[in-house]
């Protein structure tokens, strides 16, 4: 299917409004630029499908604008032309060199692709390849071979392409003024993708191998699927698969190597630290513009955790982090006006699109200023633009919200000896994530109104009284809960609610999940102890909101989120070696007295 209908399906655009851009948009690319594909090789020898397309206009010089991605630049053939060479026209028209490439080992390119390539720090031979020594090569040879270029080279990339722009980083080449990192994949361990704070996300996991991990042997233009699989409800479909081991018996035959490493590696171990590239985000020189949604489902750890270890290493370099209230990259479509009880006001992809522009304007062409401070943030619920000098924000001040007795969940910490809610979860009967029917991940999750959930009797809810007054939250938020379980092992997940006062419906601002044993530590588990209270201490990724005056703050906690989260079996195991046996039912218990008062820690602005 057409990339460019998937993408307007995906976001739900009018579909009239942007055939008709995108009408406009190839016309421009047919007339103003021609297309070169080159095989570009690296220094071991390996060659890379590159294609080039090159202003008509010879007259002037261009800087170059490259993307490289696993997910093939089609059309292939030097005749046949993309409708866009880029989502955001403004900076197509602005004419530059842009360059599309395949990286190593999908599609076109030749060799053996890994999944997020490890970087290597201390490269000692040629045969030392990583993403940064590919993309230095590429614009080695770019430089040379491409006419009436100036010297100056920017990338970006969303997605899987958001985390091949941030490893053009380190040791980056020298021509790399401006990179722009995308809800880039950074850590797939911690919260991108493949788990959230170690919990394995099964719905994306089992339908992106699917789609994207068949085997090759040699160069070619189309993955076919790992397996014919129907879904028409996927959390029937799941909870019949049973244990994860499952997937590969029915379906998958142990052909997606990703799968078996993803499911394999269910500890923060050598494999996952080899894919973070954070530490080696150091001595970075070209200014960098990080770009996230606020409801994106896949990489919001990414672009987030990306702009702090940025910001915190001691590059001299100019750092930008812009967050919208976006899904997965729906900054790239025309228009971005509502996302399922969100009405943002106004299309919030026009100023976008004119930041991003502006951005490699500035330092590919010394063309316009760039005058916007560091952080540039849409805010929730005021439905405004912002603008920081640092982000989280200086003026937001941590206050923690605590639960109380009888639902309540206020700023004042409970005075009371004992106090508890208790409850039973049964992954036989895992909390939908979803009230809706659907075969894939459902996209409007982010944001779903939650009453689906707050009468099941295994979602503990919490609210606080009707808001006298506007309450925003900008930055990262704690849970600090204590809990016991009669069981070795439990999931925890934490949503953060928005109350609207017509007809009380619980928008979700911010959920995620945690697996309890890496309390301690990712890299080493440890079981709980069964009736024993124990805190449990994890970060949810940031938010820019504002509970309006009249809302209310609702908190709904439970131990499932199926079938976006595999189920936990409650019991101390390897899941991915589980058998259904080791799934079992269990009490839990959270504390809300003087001495385990379980909170969350709020960014609230002053
Ligand atoms: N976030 C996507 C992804 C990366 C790696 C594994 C699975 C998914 C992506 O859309 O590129």
């Amino acid at each position: 299917m057409n990339r460019i209908i998937v993408l307007v399906s995906l976001l739900g655009i009018s579909t009239l409004t942007v055939a008709q851009t995108v009408k406009e948009d190839s016309a421009f690319v047919r007339e103003n630029y021609v297309k070169m594909e080159r095989m570009i090789p690296m220094r071991d020898g390996v060659k890379l499908f590159t294609a080039i397309y090159t202003p008509k206009d010879q007259t002037k010089k261009y800087a170059l604008l490259m993307s490289r991605t696993p997910y093939s630049w089609s059309p292939y053939g030097e005749e046949k032309y993309p409708k866009i060479l880029r989502p955001n026209s403004q900076l197509m028209r602005e004419l530059y060199i842009f360059v599309s490439q395949d990286v190593r080992g999908r599609y076109m390119s030749e060799g053996e692709f890994k999944e997020m390539t490890p970087h290597i720090a201390n490269k000692k031979t040629k045969k030392d390849v990583d993403e940064s020594s590919d993309t230095f090569d590429t614009i080695e040879w770019l430089l040379k071979n491409v006419k009436n270029n100036n010297g100056r080279v920017g990338i970006s990339g969303i997605s899987y392409p958001g985390f091949y722009a941030t490893a053009a980083l380190p040791e980056s080449h020298p021509a790399v003024k401006a990179v722009s990192p995308q809800a880039p994949v950074t850590d797939e361990f911690q919260g991108d993708d493949a788990y959230h704070n170690g919990a394995f996300f099964l719905l994306d996991n089992f339908g992106f191998m699917n789609y994207f991990d068949h085997p090759r042997t040699s160069p070619w233009i189309k993955y076919p699927q790992l397996s014919a699989i129907t879904i028409s409800n996927a959390y029937d479909f799941f909870l019949e698969l049973g244990p994860i081991k499952n997937a590969n018996e029915r379906y998958f035959n142990k052909r997606s190597k990703i799968w078996n490493e993803y499911v394999e590696h269910n500890t923060y171990d050598e494999y996952w630290k080899a894919r973070n590239i954070r530490p080696h985000l150091k001595n970075i020189k070209p200014a960098v513009m990080v770009v996230g949604g606020w409801f994106d489902p896949e990489d919001l750890f990414g672009p987030l955790r990306t702009f702090e270890t940025l910001e915190s290493g001691k590059s001299l370099n100019k750092n930008y982090l812009i967050m919208g209230p976006w899904t997965h990259g729906a900054w790239a479509a025309k228009e971005w006006n509502k996302y399922v009880s969100y009405d943002f006001g106004s299309n919030v992809n026009t100023y976008y699109q004119e930041l991003e522009t502006s951005f490699f304007n500035f330092y590919l062409k010394d063309k316009g200023t760039l005058s916007q401070k560091k952080a540039v943030v849409f805010e929730t619920g005021s439905n405004q633009w912002k603008s920081f000098e640092t982000w989280p924000p200086k003026d937001a001040q941590l206050q923690k919200i605590y639960l109380q007795d009888n639902g309540k969940l206020s700023f004042t910490s409970p005075d009371r000896e004992k106090g508890f809610d208790e409850y039973v979860s049964d992954p036989s009967r895992p909390v939908p994530y979803t009230d809706k029917y659907q075969a894939f991940r459902d996209r409007d999750y982010m944001a779903l109104d939650q009453r689906f959930a707050a009468t099941r009797s295994d979602v503990m809810v919490y609210k606080t009284e009707v808001l006298e007054q506007d309450i925003t939250l900008n930055g990262p938020l704690t849970v600090d809960f204590f809990v016991s379980t009669s069981g070795t092992d439990l999931d925890l997940v934490v949503k953060v609610i928005d109350v609207l006062p017509e007809w009380d419906v619980q928008q979700l601002v911010r959920g995620d999940v945690f697996r309890g044993k890496f309390r301690t530590s990712y890299e080493k588990p440890e079981p709980f102890v069964p009736g024993q209270t124990t805190e449990v201490k994890f970060a949810l990724n940031d938010v820019a909101h504002t509970f309006k005056k009249g809302h209310r703050i609702m908190i709904h906690i439970q131990n499932s989120w199926f079938p976006l989260v595999d189920r936990n079996p409650q019991k101390f195991v390897d899941i991915g070696k589980a058998d259904e046996t080791d799934f079992q039912k269990a009490t839990q218990r959270l504390y809300r007295d003087r001495d385990h008062a379980s909170h969350i820690v709020l960014p609230v602005m002053k």
